[in-house]
């Protein structure tokens, strides 16, 4: 439909609600709505193929708001299509408690919000992994059932935010040419005009990266959808430089920073109406316009019943669903049981890193939609088996991806291959770089997605790469995220467990923090339940009354049973807890955690900080850990080194006894 009357007016809309709610809010962003009003009725009323009556459609086109800031952007477009729980009332409840209108756009809020935006770059990264879903998907499923694009509004912020290099660099490498990417080129951010800060060659930057590069008056509606059809037609993916005014329609404040994050106020307001000829009151649309917009709302209909009908007609449909249902298949378990009781029948002593790789194996052949890699550390973090081919251009079946040295990409990618439905992500690099990941990581727990990082050579105990490359309060600030679940498992039976709830857990993130060198089996005998779901649990016991309690993660339980037979031999019970996971064992009722925990003096071994611990430790217990970065040399030089033994174990249970 080309620039008519009517066109226009249909995007004045969005700008007019853009400008109505942030002004009710009194905060909020209208200039980026305004800028963007004319190029997102072209997408949505030309190209994006959804249908508002069903917002969950499978294979809908994936929109994503990259430039989360300009919020009322997605909320307009979605209360004019005729999404039913984007009513006119939360428009006019923009930015209020309980509000669908949250200040930034938030996943679960809300219909057709496909991922939680704001912090700048994620989305556009966000979208890189959708888009590596739907190739995977389509492979797998055939495109019959799987076969659509997604878009995505990035700003001059979301290009600038190093994630989106990575992000940008995998989608050209990968050629996802089903990814649109819409520019707001505005030239303008928060501090004035973007030459302050920055004077890269976008062209040629995404040129480079194997995209395809189009340029379009970001206010020519009929030049903006020649453009994404010319990049639907390309098999690269492409960025689609939207030349817009910040504000447009504002008559003096348009183009300037002044309009990004303020409201107009009612003078400006005004003349805007005036410019625009919108002479309708605050949020009210004429009903001509909005049956327009209810028709491009509508528009995707046929389309989603027709897919309907090839879905019910696919022999892959059963297992079609399931994928995006997300559930785990009974099997899962029962593998996960198999084999631990191979390893109960025949003990063994493997790094975790080493047993997380096993459990793969054995769990791989029972959870197709398992779609993992690592950050150029494959060897390193195990997480590639014997059953995965790699997923590249020429193979989008493949499950295994080498992210490159893009810790941050694959963690924002990890988050859109999940968000995308149909597949369960895990991602790899050493736990040290869980702060390269750590935007995205938080993202993964604030949206409730099953996003599994892989996190190897988890402390002082990889040796001789040294503080660089030991973490020491990555533990703490990782379960300082709220629903984040670390685990640190202390044996091979622990990491098995641990792979098993981190895929039963379908609305939080999980990081397993693994161990480079080999770990000692201590779990033995029935192998029946899943101990480490509960966080912790008494691993051996004492055989006289408690006098000591020994509480350890990961590789320091072996110290922690080393210093109980020491105690033992000197006359001191002493019962050693193992702690895979102190999120879930703070989730377990008291009575649990107090059999547990008993009464007797406590003394934590974590190599490690001691933030994080609090909770557990009374006036008189003892922590042993880190408090400095730790240092360059073989491991047994570092733990004798840094105090954290069985023999300081056995002095401070000493001392405890003889100050009771
Ligand atoms: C990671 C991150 N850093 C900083 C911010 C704060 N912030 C919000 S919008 C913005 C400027 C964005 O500029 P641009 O994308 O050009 O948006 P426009 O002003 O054109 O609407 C900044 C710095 C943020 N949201 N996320
Ligand atoms: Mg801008």
């Amino acid at each position: 439909m080309p620039n008519t009357p009517q066109r226009q007016q249909m995007a004045n809309a969005i700008r007019a609600l853009a400008m109505d709610a942030v002004q009710a809010a009194n905060s909020g962003h209208p200039g980026m709505p305004m800028g963007m009003a004319d190029a997102a009725t072209a997408l949505f009323c030309d190209h994006l193929k959804f249908d508002a009556s069903t917002p969950d459609w499978p294979d809908r086109d994936r929109f994503i708001l990259s430039a989360g800031h300009g919020s009322m952007l997605i909320y307009a477009l979605l209360h004019l299509t005729g999404y039913k729980d984007m009513t006119i009332d939360q428009l006019r409840r923009f930015r209020q408690l309980g509000a669908r209108t949250a200040g930034h756009p938030e996943y679960g809020h809300a219909n057709g919000i496909e991922t939680t935006t704001g912090p700048l770059g994620q989305g556009i990264a966000n979208a890189v992994g959708m888009a590596m879903a739907e190739r995977h998907l389509a492979a797998r499923f055939g495109d019959d059932l799987v076969d659509h694009h997604t878009y995505v509004i990035a700003g001059d912020g979301c290009l600038m935010e190093g994630v989106s290099h990575e992000a940008a660099s995998m989608a050209g490498h990968m050629r996802l040419g089903r990814l649109i990417v819409l520019f707001d080129d505005n030239s303008i951010s928060i501090d004035g005009d973007t030459s302050l800060a920055v004077s890269d060659d976008i062209s040629g930057r995404f040129t480079a990266y194997g995209w395809q590069v189009l340029t379009a008056d970001g206010h020519d509606m009929d030049a903006v959808s020649a453009a994404i059809t010319a990049a639907k037609a390309d098999d690269r993916p492409s960025l689609i430089r939207c030349k817009t005014v910040i504000g447009f329609g504002a008559p003096n404040k348009q183009g300037t920073s002044g309009v990004h994050g303020a409201p107009l106020g009612a003078d400006e307001i005004a003349a805007a109406r005036e410019l625009l000829d919108w002479p309708h009151a605050p949020f009210e649309i004429p009903a001509a316009i909005t049956a327009a917009w209810r028709e491009a709302g509508a528009r995707g209909h046929d389309a989603c019943s027709a897919w309907q009908d090839r879905h019910a007609a696919s022999p892959h449909h059963a297992a079609f669903d399931q994928a995006m249902r997300g559930e785990i298949d009974k099997a899962v378990g029962a593998a996960v049981v198999d084999w631990k009781n191979t390893l109960a029948t025949a003990p063994q002593k493997l790094a975790t890193r080493v047993a997380s790789q096993k459990a793969i194996e054995a769990i791989l052949p029972a959870c197709p939609a398992l779609f993992g890699g690592s950050a150029d550390l494959t060897g390193s973090n195990n997480t590639r088996v014997a059953a995965h081919t790699v997923f590249d251009h020429s193979h989008y079946a493949g499950t295994y991806i080498h992210y490159g040295v893009r810790e941050h990409g694959m963690a924002a990618a990890m988050n859109g291959i999940a968000l995308h439905g149909g597949l369960i992500p895990y991602g790899a690099t050493f736990l040290v770089f869980t702060d390269y990941c750590r935007p995205s990581m938080r993202l993964s727990a604030l949206m409730n997605q099953r996003v599994i990082y892989v996190m190897t050579h988890d402390s002082i105990g990889l040796g001789e790469d040294g503080p660089t490359h030991q973490p020491v309060e990555h533990l703490a600030a990782l379960r300082a995220i709220p629903n984040l679940m670390v685990f640190r498992p202390g044996d091979a039976v622990e990491t098995a467990e641990a792979w098993q709830t981190a895929l039963e857990t379908t609305n939080a993130p999980s990081v397993l923090a693994l161990s480079r060198q080999g770990l000692a089996q201590f779990r033995h005998g029935d192998m029946t339940d899943n101990k480490t779901a509960k966080g912790a649990y008494i691993a051996v016991d004492c055989d006289a009354p408690r006098q000591i309690t020994l509480l350890a993660s990961g590789s320091e339980v072996a110290i922690a049973l080393d210093a109980q037979s020491n105690l033992a031999a000197a006359g001191i019970a002493a019962a050693v807890v193992s702690v895979p996971c102190l999120d879930l064992f703070a989730a377990q009722s008291d009575a649990y955690r107090d059999a547990v925990l008993g009464t007797a003096p406590r003394i934590i071994i974590e190599a490690g900080i001691r933030q994080g611990w609090e909770w557990l430790l009374r006036d008189d217990d003892h922590f042993i850990g880190m408090s400095s970065f730790g240092a360059s040399a073989p491991i047994d030089d570092l733990y004798q080194h840094f105090g954290i033994t069985a023999g300081a174990a056995v002095e401070a249970a000493t001392g405890l006894i003889e100050n009771r």
